[in-house]
């Protein structure tokens, strides 16, 4: 890890928990105060001191960056879509921090529009710089990151997704565990059921309805393998799992 402390625990509040998709700029009020409950007890036992949360868009980002046609990889050079989608965004974002200090939850924002880039084009690498996440850690602040607009080589502004974010903290920071908290209980096999443990994509790839080895048609799939390419463990899980992941215990589906 960075800066010598102990390894922070990097988790990521879906937008499909936390808002209701269907209805633009709607939060899932009931589901993002239980998840700020659970943030919140397992800072007060202990149990997950450096913490580095990290939110979806739900139906405030993802509406807006649909209405202005702008995504992981069609840019836009129209400000007014950019203030758009990070306003709607840092709407959200406000939601999350207002509830997490309401329980005493030091939560601060870090906005990736303003620190990251994709220099080599839509198709390239994300570089988020790590610095004011980790001086936040230390100083015993807990960072609250979200899905964004990020300023991208030749294509203008495109989206980073929190899971883009979610591998680049976690690979970044030298994360001790990762967890995806959503509305799934974990991946699910071919009959719906929780897949407990991945420790091989190959195993899974038929049940993820994975065709090839080239597969990046995203959704389940592309996220197994990104947090199967990560040293730390990482836990995809729904809301009930949070509490035990943040005490460290297995949740949904252990992938590593
Ligand atoms: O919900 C995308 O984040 P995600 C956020 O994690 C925006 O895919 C700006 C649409």
């Amino acid at each position: 890890n960075v800066d010598g402390a102990a390894p922070p625990v990097v988790l990521k509040l879906g937008g499909s928990l936390i808002t209701e998709k269907g209805r633009p700029e709607t939060l899932d009020d009931a589901a993002l105060s239980a998840a700020c409950d659970a943030v919140a007890d397992a800072l007060a036992a202990g149990a997950a001191d450096r913490l580095v949360v990290v939110h979806g868009g739900g139906s405030f980002g993802h509406h807006h960056a649909s209405e202005h046609g702008v995504s992981t990889t069609d840019g836009t050079r129209d400000a007014e879509a950019v203030a758009a989608i990070h306003g709607a965004m840092k709407r959200l974002n406000a939601h999350v921090l207002e509830r997490l200090r309401e329980r005493g939850v030091p939560a601060v924002p870090v906005h990736p529009l303003s620190l990251a880039a994709r220099a080599d084009g839509a198709d390239g690498g994300l570089d988020l710089p790590l610095g004011s996440t980790v001086t936040l850690l230390g100083e015993g602040l807990v960072p609250v990151l979200h899905g964004d607009g990020v300023a991208t080589a030749g294509d203008g502004v495109t989206v980073v997704s929190g899971d883009e974010l979610v591998v680049e903290l976690a690979t970044g920071l030298g994360a001790r565990r990762v967890g995806v908290c959503s509305t799934v209980p974990g991946v699910l096999d071919g009959a719906g059921d929780v897949i407990s443990e991945i420790d091989e994509f190959a195993a899974v790839a038929d049940a993820l309805g994975a065709s090839d080895a080239t597969d990046v048609s995203g959704g389940m799939a592309a996220k197994v393998r990104e947090l199967l390419a990560l040293d730390a463990p990482a836990y995809v899980f729904g809301a009930d799992g949070l509490a035990p992941f943040l005490r460290g215990e297995d949740a949904g589906t252990r992938i590593d």
